[in-house]
């Protein structure tokens, strides 16, 4: 048995944690982006050569691409939805004929992930990213003041929503609104209030179904180029895993990894293993989810959180919190037997750790959280493979 392919990503040029750094946390693959350019637009040959060149350089490999953004007129199936359908299927050619051929993407309407909290500090004096009810209600109902926003929340979360609220200065009430709409990296696309509102309402007909729909109308134009590509699509989960400010979620639970598989059967067709963001739910089992879809499980995120019963959560250390990390890493690790390839996985987020403090980097990305992450998982999986040594 071997480990899995160890990853870490990497924003680009602009990331300040370098190649060079994730070289020595000891990771050998990398997973990147194309983050400059639009949404929408094809990523092409030269410009992923050009990338591919630095990462090679460094010493290291591109392993996957995260995230080929699928645009909002993708997902809503309206304007020149078609051309851009286009322009991805040009995208995972251009990929593959340089050598990458796992993809993650995601079909979150409007925005990707969400936090409400960017610097929660732990006992410990680390900080870590939070996610809060109360904050997110708080958001919806009195800044944002969405239409029927309260009918969304139970009546104790709309209670210390308005306490949390009226403690907020001007100040935290700007942090607030940037951290939900603006801060995280990955999505590309930041939006002002109103933007916000806008987008909101181009979703106000497309429902639960329609959005499942629109997202295996698109499988079934892309897979066939996965296909004849040799490259695997890796949808990731909604994070939160639950429905936010009134938006279908599609992707959150086993059942719906079932269904995503079931409608558009491929082996091409796959998800990302992401513990942090499945892990969220209590009812989503993950080391049962990996024994039933291992098969199309190809690409991993390795992250832990601990939470409430309120829908709270924040993100623990890589083996704390509320995932069984040894369970699902010694099943991972079993699942990768039955391959001729290794896994790609990545410790998914880090603590802001000692150095990690004093610096600005992504949210959720700093050098040092990661590498301890990285560092405790690979010696979880060295443990389980010299189990029986
Ligand atoms: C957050 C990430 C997400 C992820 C996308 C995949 O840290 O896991 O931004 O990359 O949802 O499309």
């Amino acid at each position: 048995m071997k480990t899995m392919e160890q990853t870490m990503r990497w924003y680009g040029p602009n990331d300040p944690v370098t190649l060079s750094d994730i070289r020595q946390a000891g990771a050998t693959g990398i997973v990147t982006a194309l983050h400059e350019i639009p949404n929408g637009e094809v990523w092409t040959k030269d410009a992923i050569k050009n990338r591919k060149r630095l990462i090679e350089e460094a010493g290291l490999r591109w392993s996957v691409a995260e995230s080929v953004p699928v645009h909002e007129l993708i997902k809503r199936r309206s304007g020149n939805f078609q051309e851009l359908i286009e322009n991805y299927k040009l995208t995972i050619k251009n990929l593959a004929s340089e050598g990458i051929h796992i993809i993650c993407y995601n079909f979150m309407p409007i925005l990707d992930w969400i936090r409400t909290e960017l610097d929660y500090e732990l006992p410990n004096g680390a900080k870590t990213l939070n996610f809060e009810m109360r904050a997110l209600a708080a958001f919806d109902c009195f800044i944002l003041k969405r239409e029927g926003a309260k009918k969304s929340y139970p009546a104790h979360i709309l209670e210390k929503a308005e306490i949390y609220y009226q403690g907020l200065t001007t100040e935290e009430v700007e942090k607030l609104k940037s951290t939900i709409l603006d801060n995280l990296p990955g999505a590309e696309i930041g939006y002002s209030l109103e933007e916000f509102q806008d987008a909101l309402n181009n979703y106000q007909n497309i429902d639960t179904l329609t959005l499942e729909n629109n997202l295996h109308l698109f499988l079934n134009e892309i897979i066939p180029v996965a296909e004849e590509n040799n490259v695997f699509l890796a949808i990731h989960p909604d994070d939160p895993p639950y429905p936010i400010f009134g938006l279908p979620r599609i992707m959150s639970t086993a059942t719906d990894i079932k269904r995503i598989l079931s409608e558009n059967s491929s082996p091409n067709n796959g998800i990302t293993f992401c513990t942090g963001s499945l892990g969220v739910r209590e009812d989503n089992k993950l080391v049962q989810i990996i024994k039933e879809y291992g098969d199309h499980i190809h690409f991993v995120h390795l992250r832990s959180t601990k939470r409430d019963k309120e829908g709270n959560f924040y993100e623990a250390g890589h083996l704390e919190g509320d995932v069984p990390m040894y369970g699902v890493v010694k099943e991972l690790l079993q699942l990768q037997e039955s391959r001729n390839k290794q896994l790609p996985m990545r410790p998914d987020h880090g603590q802001q750790l000692l150095h990690d403090l004093t610096v600005k980097t992504n949210p959720g990305y700093s050098g040092i959280g990661r590498l301890k992450g990285l560092a405790e998982l690979r010696g979880l999986m060295h443990g389980i493979l010299n189990e029986n040594a």
